[in-house]
């Protein structure tokens, strides 16, 4: 049995979603971020935190990469030419599009009053859209990937919607295409009917 520390609409999604998809046990702690619950497992106070056998883990990317390697799902194997791709694929999503949207969230709500600048939003905006363009580019297939679905595919859907929610605009067609059917799969659906 899992536990999963953060709210739905965190990026403990991802890790909802992931669980989802592999048919895990797990428990949700719905906690918000820097709360006493939160503290007591990751000193940082962020979520998502993965609950595993007594341990735990931080960051949507390092839980998502374990438990596809645990459970042998969603993943090109470790050691890998195809892994290694993935793991680049990984990277740059979390450089180009969760970075962008991160900065963001920082400079609307999650930085002191004090600190926020919310002039850089305009500029990461614009950054948004030239780093989907790129991405849009190197899609020829369904997933990201080769032809089976990956983690870097929960990642990148994830931040898909999260521009949605963020306002950021968004308006490519080749990314649109590849992230519906995605967003139709039943574990997808099953996190979203928990989110809304
Ligand atoms: N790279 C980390 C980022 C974790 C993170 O920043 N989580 C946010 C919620 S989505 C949070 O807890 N923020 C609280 C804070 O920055 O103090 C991940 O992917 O899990």
């Amino acid at each position: 049995m899992y536990k999963v520390y953060g709210k739905p609409t965190t990026r403990a999604f991802r890790v909802l979603w992931m669980l989802e998809e592999i048919g895990a046990d797990y428990e949700l702690i719905p906690a918000p971020s820097r709360s006493p619950e939160v503290t007591a497992v990751n000193p940082s106070g962020k979520v998502p935190v993965l609950g595993v056998d007594g341990a735990f883990i931080s960051d949507s990317a390092a839980i998502l990469t374990f438990l596809a390697d645990r459970h042998g799902a969603l993943t090109h194997p470790a050691g890998t030419i195809e892994r290694a791709k993935q793991d680049a694929v990984t990277h740059l999503l979390l450089d180009e599009l969760d970075a962008v949207l991160w900065t963001a969230a920082r400079h609307s709500f999650v930085l002191p009053q004090e600190r926020r600048t919310p002039e850089v939003k305009d500029s990461l905006k614009w950054e948004f859209e030239r780093n989907t363009t790129r991405l849009a580019e190197r899609i020829n297939g369904t997933y990201l990937c080769g032809d089976q679905m990956t983690i870097a595919d929960i990642i990148c859907v994830h931040c898909l919607d999260w521009a949605v929610s963020a306002k950021f605009p968004f308006e490519n067609q080749i990314l649109a295409d590849y992230a519906e059917p995605i967003r139709a799969r039943a574990a997808f659906q099953r996190v979203k009917a928990v989110v809304s």
